[in-house]
């Protein structure tokens, strides 16, 4: 028995209903339910719960794709049990993801949250397996201050950590519309590209996924990491997220553009999380309907180019 399974608890709801053996699963789902510093409407604890729900009630065909993701197995590996101390959340993390990483060579793994913190503990794994992830990250805000409420290891300094490490040049925002001056003043600095949810409807999808392209190439990614907070959707496809910001992306503009940048680009995708659902500030349980949904097209995404690539 690994560390994985000490801090794993089975769930009794599986992501598309199906508990396959992790050897033979085509995809990887874990829960993260972590909300220890959410600083407005908390709640995305209960997240990957709700998630798996809405997933059990949608269809599982895509239209991008031409395939039916009911005809993959995908391994339900349950949810993390975490601490609720940041810094010793972020530890816990990494360490569970980076085993599950070393058992599972090749394969997505998807991440449930939980807050956006949950995504350092995740980086941080994959980059001791991998010397060079990229990071494509869809959020209305850019997560790059310092610290937020005295706590480094904030939802809203996530991405400040990773980039001080990593370097910023590594990673690329979609759907960007708030953040603080100090925060764009750090992106600049650090050469940190980024398309606002207003330059996204301008440019549209083709200019978008030529400019994210690009981006992979000059820095050079060997695997992609998509992280995507539901807040950067519009309030109106995604209103039960712990910071809700007006003017948002439209679904499938980002659907789009995944699916366009992971199958033409041909990068192994490593790693998806999807987070800062909040179920309590859900209605109708929209987001958490979009949320499942989106995490199917980045599977779809991931099968079409495997297939087409022959690994
Ligand atoms: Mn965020």
């Amino acid at each position: 028995m690994g560390l994985a399974d000490l801090y794993t608890s089975r769930t009794s709801l599986y992501f598309g209903g199906v508990e396959a053996d992790p050897e033979k699963a085509d995809m990887l789902v874990a829960g993260v339910p972590y909300d220890a510093t959410s600083s407005y409407r908390r709640g995305s604890r209960f997240a990957p719960r709700a998630i798996r729900e809405a997933a059990a009630n949608i269809e599982f065909y895509s239209l991008r794709a031409g395939i039916d993701i009911e005809d993959y197995r995908i391994t339900d590996l349950g949810d993390m049990v975490l601490p609720v101390n940041p810094p010793e959340a972020v530890k816990r993390i990494e360490t569970v993801i980076a085993e599950i990483l070393e058992n599972n060579p090749g394969k997505l793994l998807a991440l449930l949250g939980g807050e956006h913190s949950i995504t350092l503990g995740a980086y941080r794994a994959l980059a001791r397996h991998n010397a060079n992830p990229c990071m494509l990250v869809a959020d209305a805000h850019f997560d790059l201050r310092s610290e937020y409420m005295e706590e480094k290891y904030s939802h809203a300094s996530v991405m400040r950590r990773i980039t001080e490490v990593y370097g910023g040049e590594r990673v690329f925002y979609i759907g960007v519309r708030a953040f603080a001056k100090e925060e764009l003043e750090y992106a600049r600095s650090k050469q940190i590209e980024y398309i606002t949810s207003h330059a996204a409807r301008l440019l549209g999808v083709r200019e978008v996924v030529s400019r994210v392209s690009r981006w992979i190439k000059k820095a050079g990614c060997q695997s992609l990491y998509v992280s995507i907070d539901m807040d950067t959707y519009d309030p109106a496809y995604a209103p039960g997220v712990a910071n809700p910001e007006p003017e948002g992306l439209e679904p499938w503009i980002l659907l789009d553009t995944i699916f366009r940048v992971v199958v033409e680009s041909g990068i192994s995708l490593r790693i998806v999380d999807i987070v800062e659902v909040s179920p309590p500030y859900d209605c109708s349980e929209i987001t958490s309907v979009l949320a499942a949904k989106t995490l199917l097209e980045v599977f779809a995404a991931y099968l079409t180019q495997r297939a087409k690539s022959g690994r």
